[in-house]
């Protein structure tokens, strides 16, 4: 919005001719974010905590969970508050591309809200069935990926890292690959999300990489000069991650262990398909699978401990899935588990921006 009241107005004040920067407005965005999570925190997990929207935890899971029992979650709420209003706040928007990923964020955090009310507020220990969550995401993820096909100059190949001469044209198959990535990554943030700050530190790391991502997949002498494909328009999104970044560091400061306050299923869910379709927009498909890496690691392990578990008629891989709960169950107190998982994160993200000039 601030794109369109003052930059205008440079001709007068040359100062506002700085809002015109992609770069200056996903700095300011990054602060915003960050304020909105730093300011309105405490009154929302006091409004949780009123509202008693609290953690029901399951006896199956660690012992040292138990005492998180009443924890406030549906902190997503913040999150989605904070990175919805720095993108409105500092994106120009009339592109494309900021309405796609703003509807991804709101839709996939509805989706985990209904969750979450259903299972946190009228104490359904369920909230919806799996199959019920997985359709409406389904059904969302898929009207995304048609609107992505169908917008002028969507370039539906998908790139392959390492490799720039391999880069398969999916036509309107794309649309179904959409889907499951964004699906995918929603519910493989939404798996990780089970220690204090093991999802948000990590989301946090893959905005930064999609955040350069965005801006060089944005800049046409750059993408150029790195052979990357050129996305025109895809530069407004550097200032949706920078918008992540922000409330995601907004929102660790209260979800650091010991955790104020979780997300909730209306954040993990709504964090994880952010990262997809910006994945999907930046052309960095596949990569996603590399800078989520740690996402990816966790799903799997779920879906081989079930795989196997019903496979061997109840013989386990991992002490209990996700990978997180096997290591606090291998002795790690969760802060080292948290740390080691987030380095990893970290050490994932720098080898994905390797692929930029390994091709
Ligand atoms: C998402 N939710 C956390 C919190 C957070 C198939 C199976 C693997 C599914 C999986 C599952 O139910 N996953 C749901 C993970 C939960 O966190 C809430 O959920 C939101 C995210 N969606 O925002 O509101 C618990 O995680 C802990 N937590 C923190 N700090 C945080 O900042 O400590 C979360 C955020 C919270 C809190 O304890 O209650 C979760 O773990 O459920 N199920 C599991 O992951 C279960 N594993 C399991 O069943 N393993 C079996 C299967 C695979 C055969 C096995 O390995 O034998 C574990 N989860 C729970 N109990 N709650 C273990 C049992």
């Amino acid at each position: 919005m601030l794109y369109h009241l003052l930059y205008p107005l440079h001709t007068t004040i040359s100062a506002f001719n700085v809002f015109r920067y992609i770069t200056f407005r996903s700095i300011y965005a990054i602060l915003t974010a960050f304020l909105i999570c730093f300011l309105l925190g405490p009154w929302v997990i006091r409004r949780l905590s009123y509202l008693q929207v609290g953690q029901y935890i399951r006896e199956d899971g660690p012992q040292s969970h138990l005492q998180k029992a009443g924890t406030p979650t549906m902190g997503g709420v913040l999150i989605i508050i904070a990175v919805a209003g720095a993108t409105l706040l500092w994106a120009d928007l009339t592109n494309f591309f900021i309405w796609i990923v703003l509807l991804v964020l709101i839709g996939f955090g509805l989706i985990g809200f209904v969750d979450d009310y259903l299972m946190q507020v009228k104490k359904r220990s369920k909230g919806l069935s799996g199959r019920g969550k997985l359709i409406l995401q389904t059904v969302l993820a898929l009207v995304i990926g048609i609107l992505l096909v169908l917008h002028a100059g969507f370039d539906t190949h998908v790139t392959m890292p390492f490799f720039k001469n391999v880069s398969p044209d999916l036509g309107w198959w794309y649309v179904v690959f959409a889907a499951f990535v964004i699906v995918g990554a929603s519910n493989a943030v939404n798996l990780t999300d089970g220690l204090d700050g093991l999802a948000i530190g990590p989301v946090t790391v893959a905005a930064v990489a999609y955040m350069i991502f965005a801006y060089v997949a944005g800049h046409i002498k750059i993408a150029e000069y790195l052979q990357i494909h050129f996305v025109s328009g895809c530069g407004e999104v550097t200032i949706f991650c920078g918008a992540l970044i922000g409330a995601g560091l907004g929102f660790l400061w209260f979800n650091a262990y010991p955790a104020q306050v979780f997300m909730g299923d209306v954040g993990s869910l709504s964090l994880g398909g952010s990262l997809g379709v910006v994945a999907l927009i930046t052309k960095q498909e596949i990569v996603l699978a590399l800078v989520g890496g740690l996402f990816v690691m966790e799903a799997l392990s779920v879906i081989f401990q079930v795989g196997y578990f019903k496979l061997t008629k109840g013989r386990r891989i991992f002490r209990m899935a996700p990978l997180h709960h096997h290591f606090e169950l291998k002795g790690w107190p969760e802060p080292k588990v948290i740390v080691r998982f987030w380095i990893i994160a970290i050490a994932l993200a720098l080898l994905s921006m390797s692929t930029l000039k390994l091709r």
